[in-house]
């Protein structure tokens, strides 16, 4: 049973505020000033849901991602690196919110009971952390949470969310997936990223926004696993010791959002550049074309080129049955989406926004490519798909080829969650497989104008979003309005959602021009204000 003595003592180190917590899309995630209990509360949830896989390790991971620096997070991974199963999120909400021992252990009991968990079962955590300042605090009280349950908890430090991710994976899969350290990580990609282009001809140095965080020294670590002959990276924003400038003026979200490049870069035609965000798991691509444009690849761009070419591979290694599919969101540009199906012929599947819901509609398939538009993403293989690439031997030369790139690619991509050190070397090796530059990566489909813009309101809960967040239930007739408004647009498209990590109302328009979309969004914002 429990030890109800040292789970008072511990929980008076973090007593909780009068602030109410929400475990959302992305764990919780506001101040790191205030998350001092629910770092604790977080850290007695892993124990419970370590012995509920029987003594599985369970991930997590402190970070606030594109926040500002003040801001700070925590989300737990699952053995095999998915994120927390969304039937234990209300537990995490209840936990986080009990403000006296009384109620906390109600609360443990209640998991207890409601999941029949085994407290005989041994339990095990592994915790990884952003740049944050406040990161090494608030590993500290996670610990102690996971210590008043008994279980053993294992600081991996500093690294990116995917590494944790990846690490949580080869810890429960008896090396099957990799060496469970920072060095396994780098072998692997390296080791992945070298069969793939070895040989052919290098391109031209990668200029790498490193958003001034953990992405920056991780990128710099892994660089030196790769030859220079092979791969020239050069990263941007690596100031990971002034902790203000994280996301500050740069990262993936920056260059999404605003569509301009970040501070720092001197910024020339025919340079190739990407931007990362806070925790590497996002990345987005970017250059200037020949008219001194800036020009997005988002991630829209990364899932058809990608989904391009493993259909060329599976057609070219002659495996039968694998059925390649794409999972895109609300925020997937029309564009996009008519490529996809139109050219590619690539069934389409739309969840609502997050990683988990893309995750999990991704496996669906023999290949599943999942990206939302801000950089996030990657592709999953499935075990048989896996087996048939192994297995099939392929007879003529180009066969063969193919059937070893497509081997190398369930290694290079990180089958956890999307990583942008990852994606950097698929998106990298698919290009230099194919030689071709960024404008003629681009040149497959020309994105629709859009807009993204967030509105406060009194209360978001109010907003209640449907069909993969494409339209609106509630508050009742306000879909209609929308409607209306979007009918007037030559491709206009608009939809509203509440956001899982901001207390906002997002509104998303595209049309025809952007001074339509712009428009549009204009008036989708005064109608829900
Ligand atoms: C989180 C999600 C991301 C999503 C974003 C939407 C994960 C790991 N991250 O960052 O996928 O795009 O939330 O934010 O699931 P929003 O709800 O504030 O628009
Ligand atoms: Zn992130």
């Amino acid at each position: 049973s429990l030890n109800n003595d040292k789970i008072d003592e511990l929980f008076k180190k973090h007593p909780k505020l009068d602030v109410t917590y929400t475990y959302g899309t992305a764990g919780f995630r506001t101040k790191g000033e205030v998350l001092d209990s629910v770092m604790f509360s977080v850290g007695l949830l892993a124990v419970l849901r370590s012995q509920k896989h029987s003594g599985k390790v369970i991930g997590a991971m402190v970070t606030a991602s594109h926040n500002p620096a003040e801001d700070n997070g925590v989300k737990l991974v699952e053995p095999m690196g998915e994120m927390l199963a969304q039937s234990w999120e209300s537990y995490a909400t209840e936990l986080a919110n009990a403000g006296t021992t009384e109620e906390l252990l109600k609360a443990l009991n209640n998991v207890i009971a409601k999941e029949s968990i085994d407290l005989s079962q041994p339990a095990k955590v592994v915790v990884g952390r952003d740049t944050r300042p406040s990161g090494e605090g608030l590993v500290a009280a996670l610990s102690d949470g996971v210590k008043a349950l008994g279980g053993t908890i294992t600081d991996y430090g500093l690294m990116t969310t995917p590494q944790l991710h990846y690490i949580t994976r080869c810890l429960n899969t008896q090396g099957a997936y990799g060496e469970p350290t920072e060095e396994g990580y780098y072998k692997k990609l390296a080791e992945a990223f070298k069969r793939i282009v070895t040989g052919k001809v290098k391109q031209s140095t990668l200029y790498i926004d490193g958003a001034n965080g953990i992405g920056a020294p991780t990128l710099q670590k892994l660089a030196k696993f790769i030859p220079e002959e092979i791969l020239s990276v050069k990263v941007v924003n690596d100031d990971t010791a002034t902790a203000s400038k994280l996301n500050l003026k740069s990262g993936a979200d920056f260059v999404k959002v605003g569509q301009k490049k970040p501070d720092g870069f001197d910024l020339q035609p025919g340079m190739r550049c990407a931007s990362l965000d806070g925790d590497a798991d996002r990345i987005v691509f970017w250059y200037l074309n020949k008219e001194g444009t800036f020009k997005l690849l988002d991630g829209d761009k990364i899932a058809t080129l990608a989904a391009g070419f493993i259909m060329g591979l599976v057609k070219a290694a002659k495996v039968p049955n694998i059925q390649v599919g794409l999972v895109q969101t609300a925020y997937a540009n029309g564009s996009a989406t008519a490529y996809v199906k139109d050219t590619l012929q690539v069934p389409v599947v739309f969840t609502a926004t997050g990683v988990k819901h893309l995750h999990h509609a991704a496996e669906e398939f023999d290949v599943g490519v999942y990206f939302e538009a801000n950089g996030h993403g990657t592709v999953l293989f499935s075990p048989g798909a896996i087996k048939a690439f192994h297995s099939t031997q392929g007879t003529t030369d180009e066969e063969k080829k193919a059937l070893e790139t497509l081997r190398a690619l369930t290694d290079l991509i990180n089958q956890t969650v999307g990583d942008a050190l990852s994606d950097m070397l698929m998106v990298e090796a698919i290009l230099v497989s194919q030689q071709r530059s960024y404008a003629d990566w681009d040149s497959a489909y020309s994105d629709l104008p859009s807009r993204l813009e967030k509105v406060k309101v009194s209360n978001r809960l109010e907003f209640v979003a449907i069909k993969a967040d494409t339209e609106l239930s509630k508050p009742d007739g306000l879909q209609q309005k929308i409607n209306q408004q979007m009918s007037k647009f030559k491709n206009g498209r608009s939809f509203v959602r509440p956001s899982g990590t901001e207390d906002v109302v997002r509104v998303y328009a595209e049309a025809d021009t952007q001074a339509n979309a712009d428009l549009l969004a204009h008036i989708v914002c005064g109608i829900i204000f």
